[in-house]
């Protein structure tokens, strides 16, 4: 029932200083290349995806993560197959790692016919159930009773799996907050609760949310509560496969905070006038994405030919989506109530650094 720092040893090093250091843990080289990839894309997709909405592509409006991939990258990266992840708006990476390919998502948000929801529904709302990606819901935060409520199943079908859900700062002043933590601890079970503390709530700052760090509030719950740099995905990556071996080990729920920082606008009309520029200067300079290249660089990886490989998987992408139909109206009710029922498999993760971490003696 600690409330644990588990900062990076870099987080605060400076721009121009060794990065590569740190993580003793479960990441080979190859996964650390893997969680810049995941990043890269993200970063990718999303900028695509905003230039496709100011071209009148995307309609309603666009919410990204620029700034928090790590938060999504490091926590997806650690889950296992055969897990459940409820995945929110900032939290693309996870949607990647998972498997849900470029040209499923950027059809998804034009409403196109080869979307994950099919066009049935726009930008963020979407999960692969195959992939063991729970389409998330608007009201904020129902996904911490839905994760809740698949650890009861879990914990009463006797199954070593775990939920984990993403949520916001914002969600923490919620009601659902209470009753999803209460009840995961009071019945210890096997999910695990990310915040992603990004420091702001649409335009409400945190000092205008809470008294204290909703992290300490884990202990008051009966479990453990961790803070963990947010824009550190290796950090994120040991956190959560910590978390979710006591999940799985029945030692109860994990509420991890990722301290990071919202870049960009609450949504893709949202100037953010309302946050400092200092803020912003201070956090760019700890940018997730261009840490993890540091790391990389330092240890020889061929940065800049990765960087060039992601960005022609968009391209090619965007193409496909853009070319790919809009979704014809005479399907419009098919999928929307199950026909039969359909029992919840083992999943699949083919990018999940989970296995690997299991195979070279970790704690999963
Ligand atoms: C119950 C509910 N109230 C209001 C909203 C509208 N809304 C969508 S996102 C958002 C801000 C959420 O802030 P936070 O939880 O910190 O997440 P962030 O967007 O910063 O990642 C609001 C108010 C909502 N989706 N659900
Ligand atoms: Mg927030």
């Amino acid at each position: 029932m600690a409330t644990e720092t588990a900062q990076s040893a870099d987080s605060t090093t400076p721009a121009n200083e060794p990065a590569h250091t740190a993580h003793p843990g479960h990441l080979q080289l190859e996964d650390r290349i893997w969680l810049l990839r995941a990043m890269l894309l993200m970063r990718g997709i999303e900028e695509r995806a905003m230039s496709l909405y100011r071209q009148g592509k995307v309609p309603g409006s666009f919410y990204d993560g620029y700034g928090q991939e790590a938060v999504s990258a490091g926590a997806a990266f650690a889950m296992a197959p055969e897990d459940r992840l409820c995945i929110l708006h900032r939290d693309l990476a996870a949607h990647l790692i998972r498997g849900v390919t470029p040209v499923r998502i950027l059809s998804q948000y034009m409403g196109r016919a080869a979307g994950i929801t099919r066009g049935r529904d726009g930008n963020v709302h979407f999960g692969d159930r195959r992939l063991g990606c729970v389409g998330m819901v608007s009201m904020l935060p129902d996904m911490m009773l839905v994760a809740t409520g698949m650890a009861m199943a879990f914990k009463l079908r006797g199954e070593r799996r775990c939920a984990l859900t993403w949520f916001g700062d914002g969600s923490t002043s919620r009601g659902d907050f209470h009753e999803a933590m209460n009840w995961a601890g009071v019945q210890k079970l096997p999910v695990v609760f990310v915040l992603e503390n990004n420091q702001y709530a649409y335009s409400t700052p945190l000092d205008k949310q809470f008294a204290v760090d909703p992290v300490e509030r884990a202990a008051a719950y009966g479990f453990t509560g961790v803070t963990v740099d947010g824009n550190d995905a290796e950090a994120m990556f040991e956190a959560t496969l910590a978390a979710r071996q006591r999940a799985v080990d029945g030692d109860g729920p994990t509420l991890i905070e990722a301290v990071t920082m919202r870049m960009h606008g609450h949504a893709a009309h949202d100037d953010m006038k309302y946050v400092p520029k200092e803020q912003v200067e201070e956090w760019r300079r700890r940018d997730p994405v261009e840490r993890q290249e540091r790391r990389l660089r330092e240890l020889d990886v061929d940065v800049d030919a990765l960087r060039a490989a992601v960005t022609a998987e968009i391209d090619a992408a965007a193409t496909e989506a853009l070319a790919g139909p809009m979704p014809s109206g005479d399907d419009v009710l098919d999928g929307v109530f199950a026909t039969e029922a359909e029992p919840l498999g083992d999943g699949q993760a083919p990018w999940s650094g989970y296995a690997k971490a299991a195979a070279t003696g970790g704690d999963a």
